[in-house]
């Protein structure tokens, strides 16, 4: 890992008040709980390389079946990344991290391609590394105590993150975040991200149709009541909220 670029990006986020959802993420990272977590780590704010998944690509079976995932990181996850290059060359975001291009592409017309290609890189590493083999079951300690303070109990926090996630109209995601000291469930459109709205990203679901199409059909409460109970990485949650 090049650790000027991750300096950078830290102080850039800071200075936005993004309040370090990716610090946390890269510190996770970097306690090596992944193979290749390092190349991860670099790769995650590089608008120009397509991050290395945590995990084979049949590591989830059969919530998330190989040939879901297949299409879903080589074909959606590296289009958006070859979509960005294009987007980026010769332009003034081509030297930016993700998370820069990010920020100030946000609610810029003119610029919505750029954002939402980058966005959705961000997304989607975010969410394969919220997965893990054998995840879901029992929050870390820590977790819980927040759970339990913001939602009442473990499984209404589990509720609410299912209730957004079958309620997005649409393609979009849920998200477990950190609003100031309380955790919420919220849904985004599209490639929206709730860090531009400063809140900590602790956990994604995507629920865009690709996602999980070919396992579950139309069945999105399936595939999100199986993420929750047999794959959300809850450790990762709780390293995002430190
Ligand atoms: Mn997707």
């Amino acid at each position: 890992m090049d650790k000027k670029d991750t300096n950078d990006s830290a102080n850039l986020l800071d200075r936005r008040g993004f309040l370090a959802a990716s610090a946390g993420t890269l510190a996770f990272l970097a306690m090596g709980r992944f193979p290749g977590a390092a190349r991860t780590v670099h790769a995650a704010s590089s608008p120009h390389t397509l991050p290395a998944l945590p995990y084979a690509e049949n590591a989830l079976e059969p919530v998330i079946t190989a040939n879901t995932l297949g299409f879903h990181y080589g074909k959606h996850h590296k289009g958006y990344v070859d979509n960005l290059k294009k987007l980026v060359a010769g332009t003034q975001y081509a030297d930016m991290s993700l998370e820069e291009i990010i920020s100030k592409t946000e609610g810029q017309d003119k610029k919505s391609a750029i954002f939402n290609n980058a966005a959705q890189i961000w997304n989607h590493t975010f969410y394969w590394n919220s997965m893990k083999p054998d995840g879901g079951g029992e929050p870390p300690a820590a977790l819980k105590q927040k759970m339990q303070a913001s939602f009442g109990s473990v499984e209404s926090c589990k509720k609410e993150l299912f209730d957004a996630a079958v309620s997005q109209f649409g393609s979009g995601w849920a998200w477990l975040v950190q609003d100031g000291e309380s955790l919420k469930a919220v849904k985004t459109a599209n490639a929206d991200v709730p860090l531009t709205s400063g809140m900590k990203p602790l956990i994604t679901i995507d629920v865009w149709e690709h996602a999980y199409y070919l396992d579950y059909q139309n069945r999105r409460g399936d595939y999100v009541t199986a993420v929750i109970d047999k794959l959300i990485n809850w450790e990762f949650a709780l390293q995002n909220a430190a």
